[in-house]
């Protein structure tokens, strides 16, 4: 950037929440180009959902002004008002709604991840214990699964890809649906000659990256995973000594495994038992430096849980944990000689009630960091455990990325109150009372976070340019509507500046420590703990426990019976759903660039399957669930199970004002109905939707 009037600002992308480290190029007070941090990145990529922020600045769908709904929830019908005006019309009701219910009937949703101190210190101080995000239709069950064997959850563990020599993907469609470092990770160690084992139930751009790919029959990843732990522990392939050293429940798990032989297996994936033998030894020969990787979205079956134990069991038993190419633990700040990052949310006093989900009550396996999403409609509509009254939705929209959509507007119609945080029209801030836009991440400075990882580091998200509308950044909206409320003392800032001075303040740094490179490094070499003698497992026992002292303490099995996937009924499908590398789950489908790009989303099904169905590739179809319809248009391949169909999630916009995502494309949250329920690692089962397939009409037909 030699010419003067460019200036870089290094931040974090907010395209979706991988969260890379960018540098905005920045000209006259306009965003030029948004590129990856080269100091983090080690390139200056971004992805093509990264750089189309530009084009989500300009953007005049956006949400302009804070809105106040005028007619009926939903009727679209708003008037713009001021700040002032819409933090008054919020806070005035939550006083009526908390004198009268008590703080736990407002609950707070957000994005999770790193960013949420400021959403966690409001809930808290209003004395309600209500905090959830959005993991019950992503992560639940690997997170839930890693703190029962681990005491911890899935992301205080990274990946040394660098040094790793075989990995296994599980549906982990990592080219795709991407974070840009890990992505870059991954083609660079593959380059260095790490060996790829990918399974999916369709043809994606990492199989085509793997040296062995393997289309399961749907939902069987879990049976492939026991037959591995069948070969390693029959033909005694595991790391003795790490195993001695820190897993528990060895005999218990011998005497599970011992029916789920590679034969056994081939019957219930499809793989064959010579294939699942390789695999098997290929994994021991590389140990300990191998990634079994615990996928992502992973709220796919009922028993998913049990399948993420089944990753994180291979990890242990191959010796992964804390080797060179395995698993690493996350170091924190402590780790490098200084003192915590101060977090708001310690501020306000503990809150000891009951929470809305049954979380710490009727479901104590499961963890409150994440909560279950899924269970707030029906607390509304039964007041059960108590009357929810008040929910407030921040960069979140569970109208979108929950199953069952109706049933969950079903109870957001109930409330007395509903407050939307986003930057678009999104289908729950359509319903709600009040939309409070909030500065977009190119135009907003957020808290400072904490970067755990074998280097630990902090990460600042920094004001590139100046609001376009009339919007607010996250820590002056909460501070604002906290002092409305009375709890402004646990916001002890009046601006940016000032809340990360306070943040900083016991580990001696400052704001301008971040300007040199966008980040402050807390060391220099990557940390590893001894692996004979430390490893922070934080179980009561200390230990790997693969027979869990909480589950077990719970009423709960450490290792039932496995559960072969239904099949689908006599004429149904079963429904699949994934990402797109040029679109965000449902938000960017409206950003002109990747519009352009991609602006429907089509139906894969088996060639030999159209073919029963007299049907081709571009006709349109439609795809049912009882009385649930979707419309859309056909993609024939030979690279799909015969007993799936496969779409991309996030189509089908309804909020009109979304105009270029309006209605195009079909919606696949729509069609899981009765999916909004608990599996037993707390998430939805959304991979359990079976829907029949048909030609559209005529009529339907002549219309497109
Ligand atoms: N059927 C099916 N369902 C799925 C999935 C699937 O593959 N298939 N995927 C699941 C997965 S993995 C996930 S993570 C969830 C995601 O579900 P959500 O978390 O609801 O989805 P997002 O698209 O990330 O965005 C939520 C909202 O954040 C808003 N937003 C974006 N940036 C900002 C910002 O800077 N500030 C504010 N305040 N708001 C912002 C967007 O406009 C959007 O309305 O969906 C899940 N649901
Ligand atoms: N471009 C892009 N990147 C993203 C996101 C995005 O929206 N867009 N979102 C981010 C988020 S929030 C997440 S959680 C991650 C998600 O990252 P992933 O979990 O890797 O992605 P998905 O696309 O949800 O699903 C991956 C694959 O699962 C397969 N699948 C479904 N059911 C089964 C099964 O039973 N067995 C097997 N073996 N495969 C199955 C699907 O065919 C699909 O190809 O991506 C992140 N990165
Ligand atoms: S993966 Fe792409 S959109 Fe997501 S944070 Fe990174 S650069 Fe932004
Ligand atoms: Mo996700």
């Amino acid at each position: 950037m030699a010419d003067s009037s460019i200036q870089g600002v290094f931040s974090v992308c907010s395209g979706c929440t991988v969260r890379c480290p960018i540098e905005v190029e920045v000209e006259n007070g306009a965003v030029r180009h948004i590129w990856g941090n080269p100091h983090l990145l080690g390139g200056r990529h971004s992805c093509a959902r990264g750089a189309a922020q530009k084009a989500t600045y300009s953007d005049s769908n956006r949400v302009q002004h804070p809105m106040i709904r005028e007619g009926e929830r939903g009727s679209g019908k708003w008037r713009k008002a001021g700040w002032d005006e819409a933090l008054d019309y919020i806070a005035d009701r939550l006083k009526v709604i908390i004198e009268k219910y008590g703080g736990e009937s407002v609950v707070l949703g957000d994005r999770g991840g790193p960013f949420t101190d400021l959403h966690k210190a409001f809930i808290k101080a209003l004395g309600s214990p209500n905090y959830f995000n959005h993991h019950a239709s992503c992560s639940n069950s690997v997170h839930n699964a890693h703190n029962a064997l681990a005491g911890q959850r899935r992301n205080t563990v990274s990946y040394d890809w660098k040094n790793c020599k075989y990995c296994i993907l599980y549906a982990r469609n990592i080219v795709e649906s991407l974070g840009t470092k890990e992505a870059k990770d991954f083609i660079d160690a593959r380059q260095n000659g790490m060996k790829v084992v990918y399974t999916d139930v369709r043809w994606s751009y990492t199989a085509a990256k793997a040296d062995r790919f393997f289309i399961l029959r749907p939902g069987t990843d879990y049976a492939f995973n026991l037959a591995l732990i069948n070969v390693l522990v029959r033909e005694k392939l595991y790391d003795e000594e790490f195993v001695n050293d820190w897993v528990l429940g060895m005999k218990e798990l011998i005497a599970f495994i011992e029916p789920y032989t590679p034969e056994w297996a081939e019957v219930e994936t499809g793989v064959s038992a010579r294939q699942i033998k390789q695999v098997a030894h290929e994994l021991a020969e590389a140990a300990p430096s191998v990634i079994v990787n615990q996928g992502w979205m992973t709220a796919r079956g009922e028993d998913d849980y049990y399948f993420r134990r089944s990753i994180y069991i291979l990890n242990a038993l191959l010796g992964a944990y804390e080797a060179k190419g395995g698993i690493l633990f996350n170091k924190n700040e402590t780790h490098c000689g200084y003192k915590l990052l101060r977090k708001f949310a310690d501020l306000p006093p503990k809150v000891d009630k009951k929470r809305f989900d049954g979380i710490g009550w009727k479901y104590k396996h499961l963890s409150a960091d994440y909560g279950l999403a899924q269970m707030l409609p029906y607390a509304i509509l039964n007041e059960d455990p108590y009357p929810v009254k008040a929910f407030i939705c921040y960069r979140f929209d569970p109208l979108s990325g929950l199953p069952d959509p109706e049933t969950f507007k079903a109870g957001l119609m109930k409330l007395d109150l509903l407050v939307s945080v986003d930057i678009n029209y999104s289908h729950t801030a359509w319903i709600s009372d009040v939309i409070l836009p909030e500065s977009l991440f190119l135009e907003r400075t957020d808290p400072v976070i904490a970067k755990g990882g074998p280097k630990p580091a902090l990460w600042l998200r920094r004001q590139a340019v100046e609001p376009r509308y009339d919007s607010k950044p996250r820590w002056w909206i909460f501070k604002h509507l906290a002092e409305r409320l009375g709890i402004g003392r646990y916001f002890p800032y009046e601006t940016a500046e000032e809340m990360i001075a306070w943040q900083l303040q016991d580990m001696g740094l400052s704001l301008s420590d971040f300007d040199e490179k966008g980040y402050v490094a807390l060391n220099k070499d990557q940390i590893l703990f001894d692996r004979k003698r430390s490893l922070p497992f934080k179980t009561p026992s200390k230990k790997f426990e693969m027979v869990s002292s909480m589950l077990e303490d719970n009423g709960i099995p450490s290792f039932p019976p496995y559960e072969s996937p239904q099949p689908p009924p006599e004429g149904h499908y079963r429904l699949i759903t994934g990402k797109v590398a040029v679109h965000t789950q449902g938000t960017s489908l409206d950003n002109i660039y990747l519009n352009e790009l991609l602006s429907e989303n089509s139906l894969w099904i088996n060639s030999k399957e159209a073919q029963k169905l007299g049907l081709k590739a571009g006709d349109g179809v439609e795809v049912c669930n009882g009385d649930v319809v979707e419309r859309g248009k056909l993609a024939v391949t030979e690279f799909i199970h015969p007993e799936v169909v496969y779409t991309l999630h996030g189509f089908g916009r309804q909020v009109p004002l979304q105009t270029r995502a309006y209605k195009k494309g079909m919606r696949d949250n729509t069609l899981m109905k009765g999916l909004l329920k608990v599996a037993v690692g707390g998430n939805c089962p959304i991979g359990d939707c079976f829907v029949k397939v048909r030609k559209a009409s005529k009529e339907e037909n002549a219309k497109d």
